[in-house]
């Protein structure tokens, strides 16, 4: 599992050089926006349970077949699975937004999750889009301007989006 900073110093180490100075800026700009990431992350730690079920009904509404007889979220055991799968797949999107890394989301959920859910017969591209739902929410509430002091969260905002797309994909 790496962070931001880990990740090039194994990079640099591989190479058995010294840090870039590209390096070295994208590090300092990191660090100065690093209060907006904290509040990202607090954000979607603290609305974890409004962005999981938002973004399940919306899947619901969307996909029926999967909480009709005989679907994959059918039964109280299945809705309960699914649930929690989109809240942990949600939980290591807030680790990689935390360190600024994805290593930590592909070493520890995304590993082999496609695999399993063809083991289990669940619908990739139907969790795929339960994350991407996941994201339109958490990406609302992240930005949203009645809380935030107005300031530029974009790369922030589409380094967020990128974690989200990265689970969807891993699945899909
Ligand atoms: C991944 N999900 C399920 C299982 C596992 C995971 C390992 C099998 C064991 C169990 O049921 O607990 N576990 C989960 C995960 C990590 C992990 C992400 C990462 C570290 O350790 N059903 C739907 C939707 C979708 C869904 C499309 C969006 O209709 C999910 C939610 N996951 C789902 C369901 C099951 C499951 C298990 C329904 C139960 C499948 C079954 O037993 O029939």
């Amino acid at each position: 599992m790496f962070d931001a900073f880990t990740k090039v110093v194994s990079q640099a180490d591989a190479r058995g050089d010294y840090l870039s100075n590209d390096q070295l800026d994208a590090l300092s700009r990191m660090v100065g926006d690093g209060l907006k990431r904290i509040d990202a992350v607090n954000r979607m730690t603290g609305n974890a349970s409004k962005i999981v079920s938002d973004a399940a009904r919306s899947l619901f509404a969307e996909q029926p077949q999967l909480i009709a007889p005989g679907g994959n979220a059918y039964t109280n055991r299945r809705m309960a699975a699914c649930l929690r799968d989109m809240e942990i797949i949600l939980r290591y999107i807030t680790y990689a937004t935390f360190t600024g890394d994805a290593s930590v989301l592909n070493d520890r959920c995304l590993n082999g999750l496609r695999e399993t859910y063809v083991a289990l017969g669940v619908p990739g591209a139907s969790v795929a889009a339960g994350v991407e739902k996941m994201k339109e929410i958490a990406i609302a509430i992240v930005n949203d301007p009645a809380n935030i002091t107005p300031g530029d969260c974009s790369s922030l905002v589409s380094e967020v989006g990128s974690y989200f797309d990265l689970a969807a994909a891993a699945v899909a």
